[in-house]
């Protein structure tokens, strides 16, 4: 009932950091969501408690080892919460798979660190490898940190009326359109007439005008996978 994440990390110190305040802190609070850290070291085996062994093949730093980490997935799995790792090489995150997090169970997170994880963990288990996108992080507790950021603000009745999720962009697969509030004067710069006109129909018209030139100029990709999406439609080509 209650959306169950876990993450399974070499920092738990690092959780819930920013997802303990604001909207996230208080529905943890309130139990509309429940977070669980755990530590993967307390699944090493040897002696000196070993998560990480040195690349086969040679090369720069360390790589984490599947058998630590299979004992930790194995120890905490939850049955039908889906397991995703946060990794550089994972396939990008989408608002669509957030939703459909959201509306799930919950989720368990495997946290990459060093140079990566040995890849035959993946082959051997249902494991989601997952990006935030095309830059480095120096592990992905911070991107797991952005992930359940953006589904618990979906969850039922975290987010309060405003804006309840489908008006927004990128479920419109559009950019968001550009907002203003008082002053009417500013440095100069008025508020766009259309927004003070009253006239909801021409607002709502001019919100998506707007939305569809910022995102044909700021993201040709998002802008050809809307265009594409319309074509597919029953109504057809608009
Ligand atoms: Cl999920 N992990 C790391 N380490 N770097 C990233 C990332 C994840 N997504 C983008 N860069």
């Amino acid at each position: 009932m209650m959306f169950q994440a876990t993450v399974l990390t070499l920092y738990p110190e690092m959780f819930p950091g920013p997802l303990g305040i604001s909207l996230a802190g208080r529905a943890l609070a309130e139990g509309k969501w429940s977070l669980d850290a755990v530590q993967i070291r307390d699944y090493a085996t040897d002696k000196h408690r070993s998560v990480d062994d040195t690349p086969a093949g040679g090369g720069a730093g360390m790589v984490m080892r599947a058998d630590v980490l299979a004992a930790a997935i194995d120890g905490t799995a939850k049955p039908g919460v889906p397991l995703l790792a946060m990794t550089p090489r994972g396939r990008p995150l989408r608002q669509e798979r957030v939703r459909t997090l959201a509306e799930g169970p919950g989720v368990a997170i495997l946290c990459g660190r060093f140079e990566g994880i040995d890849q035959r963990l993946f082959e051997g288990r249902e494991i989601e490898e997952v990006s935030i996108g095309d830059y480095v992080l120096s592990g992905g507790e911070t991107a797991a940190i952005v992930l359940l950021d953006a589904c618990i603000r979906l969850l039922p009745g975290v987010m309060g009326a405003a804006s309840s999720g489908d008006e927004e962009s990128f479920e419109a697969g559009l950019l968001e359109y550009p907002h203003y509030t008082r002053p009417q004067m500013w440095e100069g710069r008025t508020i766009p007439e259309v927004l003070r006109s009253g006239d909801h129909a021409a607002i709502k018209a001019w919100r998506v005008s707007r939305a569809e030139i910022d995102t044909r100029l700021r993201r040709p990709d998002l802008w050809e996978r809307h265009i594409g999406a319309r074509v597919q439609s029953p109504s057809g080509a608009r």
